[in-house]
């Protein structure tokens, strides 16, 4: 256990009984499931007040890297735009940014990798019960983020998907702009090493290290910035979590 989860922990054990399962299930469990329920916005507000809000995940070592990454839900999004770019090896490949920015813009692979790089090693926890370390290599979304200017009203990302749940509901997820800037948050065009692999999320995925894996999304497409997600399909801030998912999704 780090030092800040046992930290808040104890604050948390001093609380009261519903709290104290959920957070010492969560603690000892490898897996990330999420537990806690309607104790969510507690969990919430105790990681902002006792977290710095640049916190670092835990990184790890080449050592550490799974054998296989484990693709999880969409592995090949089904729609004729996205078929088109993957025959072409994605050189058509734009990014679209939108929405409450001064210099909305499209970005090539190419002209993401000029606006910096990092890589990191982490791992990755899905509701399901599975994890995985991976190792990334992306663009900080801090750096597009300087390039755009979101307005002074902007509060959250959204990022927007290939791939269609159902008819017509494409993925979708969204953070604020905190965690957008996280020196973590990336925008990832390679896994271990090589171009990220279509089942992962081929040309561009999330990566939001201190969260759940539902809010890791592949596949992106366009990035709206918004002031709030309430009219963007279900309201909830993204496909799971319209279907009862929590939108903070903190490990
Ligand atoms: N566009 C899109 N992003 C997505 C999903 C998806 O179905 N579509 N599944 C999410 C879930 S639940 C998980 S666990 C991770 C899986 O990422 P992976 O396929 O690289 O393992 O992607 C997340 N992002
Ligand atoms: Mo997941």
């Amino acid at each position: 256990m780090t030092e800040r989860r046992r930290f808040l922990r104890n604050t948390l054990l001093a609380l009261g009984g519903a709290v104290i399962a959920g957070c010492d299930r969560i603690s000892n469990s490898d897996t990330g499931a999420r537990v806690l329920g309607t104790a969510e916005d507690v969990t919430r507000r105790m990681q902002k007040l006792f977290s710095p809000s640049q916190a670092l995940a835990k990184e790890y070592g080449e050592a550490d890297i799974s054998a296989v990454f484990r693709p999880n839900g969409s592995t090949m999004p089904d729609t004729d735009d996205y078929r088109a770019l993957l025959e072409s090896g994605f050189r058509d490949y734009r990014l679209q940014i939108d929405g409450l920015v001064a210099q909305p813009m499209q970005l090539s692979i190419a002209d993401l990798r000029e606006l910096g790089t990092r890589t990191q090693i982490t791992r990755h926890d899905c509701v399901e019960g599975w994890s995985a370390i991976g190792k990334w290599t992306g663009t900080p979304l801090s750096a597009v983020i300087d390039r755009v200017a979101p307005t002074p009203a902007a509060r959250y990302v959204v990022f927007h998907c290939f791939d269609e749940m159902e008819e017509d509901t494409p993925y979708y997820e969204s953070i604020d702009l905190t965690e957008a800037r996280h020196p973590q948050t990336l925008l990832a065009y390679a896994l271990n090493g090589k171009d990220l692999p279509v089942a992962n999320g081929a040309p561009l995925r999330l990566r939001v290290e201190r969260q759940l894996g539902y809010k890791q999304a592949k596949y992106i497409r366009r990035l709206e910035f918004v002031d709030s997600f309430g009219g963007i399909a279900g309201g909830k801030g993204g496909y799971w979590e319209d279907n009862g998912y929590e939108w903070y999704a903190g490990i």
